[in-house]
């Protein structure tokens, strides 16, 4: 056996009743403790310059002795506990309202408090489970927004929001705000930085009670999509997310209360994009439930050839159910209404359940 770091790609999905029979017959194990078995994995040993991979059964990966292959084993299938309170048991719906001026999707439809906090109320009525309110834009070539502007966006909002049957997140990679938000009732931090933008959001974090978001990015909005270049995008991704989920729990963040997410579209290319989006169920290996972002971003324009974000949505759900597909537990979604009808019917047609 070659040496390094080992990780493992769950795949041979098995859903609904072969699932179950599978996994009673020992020729299946559950992913992340949910409805969704594998039946077999890829072993992948080494470093992001050099790695060996292999295709091992379940029956055999349970029979290995070796003590590190059992470790991620243990975190790929072990259940996760509630995230902010949220089950997570079916595809949670994260819905995004975006408060700014500049919003690549909502073309600043949303960017006043009343217009974000009518919409935020409709993608909650949809079936979002979470609502994600932004004040600053992190697309590509985006300027960063000074810590007053972005309070004066989203504090009047969360305001408005307590009571609100959603759970409230916020999407920040400031402490001051992230502080402010607490206080106005956010129970997520959402941080596309992960929390080393403002490396004070791991105390907020901490002494506030919020669950976290870490989410990985390469380099800063303004010039992300430069070069984006990595040695092996889909491990180099993993083991940051891993030296983050050290970070908080060093912090006092427990890792009950964190969710990991890849990054789609920030500082990739459309290969990096599209190999994390096939690798997903690696992630399991974090031990922590995960959030995907892939809704109107701009590599589904570029597969779709769809310059215009609002007529991304095909691809859009198509990006989600493949998440799903792979156990992935939180989807960040514009169209919140649409998302959830394209994943019921997968759901009924891969699980043989109608809700
Ligand atoms: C704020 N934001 C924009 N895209 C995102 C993504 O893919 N994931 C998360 N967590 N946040 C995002």
């Amino acid at each position: 056996m070659a040496e390094g770091k080992l990780y493992l790609r769950p795949i041979g999905f098995l859903y609904g009743p072969p699932a179950e029979a599978a996994i009673e017959d020992g020729l299946a194990l559950p992913l992340a403790g949910g409805p969704i078995a594998f039946t077999a994995a890829v072993v992948i040993e080494g470093d992001l310059t050099s790695s060996q991979r292999r295709l091992v059964s379940v029956e055999a990966l349970e029979e290995s002795r070796d003590a590190d292959l059992g470790a991620v084993l243990e975190r790929v299938t072990r259940p996760r506990p509630p995230f902010a309170g949220l089950s997570l048991a079916r595809p949670t719906l994260m819905g995004i309202v975006n408060v700014t001026p500049d919003s690549f999707s909502d073309g600043g439809l949303y960017d006043e408090t009343e217009g974000a906090v009518a919409h935020a109320a409709e993608l909650a009525s949809e079936g979002a489970e979470i609502v994600d309110i932004g004040g600053e834009s992190t697309r590509p070539g985006s300027d960063a927004v000074a810590d007053d502007d972005e309070l004066s966006r989203v504090v009047p909002v969360l305001e408005e929001l307590k009571g609100s049957p959603a759970v409230i997140s916020i999407d920040t990679r400031k402490s001051t705000v992230a502080r402010a938000a607490a206080k106005a009732g956010a129970k997520i931090l959402n941080d596309v930085s992960a929390l080393t933008y403002d490396p004070a959001c791991l105390d907020v974090a901490a002494e506030e009670g919020l669950d976290v978001v870490l989410m990985h990015a390469q380099g800063v909005p303004k010039t992300m999509q430069d070069n984006p270049t990595y040695d092996d995008v889909v491990l180099e991704v993993f083991d940051y997310l891993e030296s983050r989920i050290e970070a908080c729990e060093a912090a006092g963040i427990g890792r009950a209360r964190i969710a990991a997410d890849p990054g789609l579209g920030f500082g990739k290319t459309l290969a990096h994009n599209l190999a994390l989006l096939a690798n997903l169920s690696l992630f399991h290996g974090l031990g922590v439930p995960l959030l995907v972002g892939a809704s109107r971003k701009r590599f589904i324009g570029g597969l779709g050839q769809n310059k215009d974000p609002k007529s991304r949505e095909p691809g859009s759900h198509a990006a989600a159910i493949a998440s799903a597909a792979q156990g992935v537990q939180i989807l960040r979604v514009h169209d919140v209404a649409g998302s959830r009808q394209a994943l019921a019917v997968w759901r009924a047609s891969m699980f043989g359940i109608e809700n």
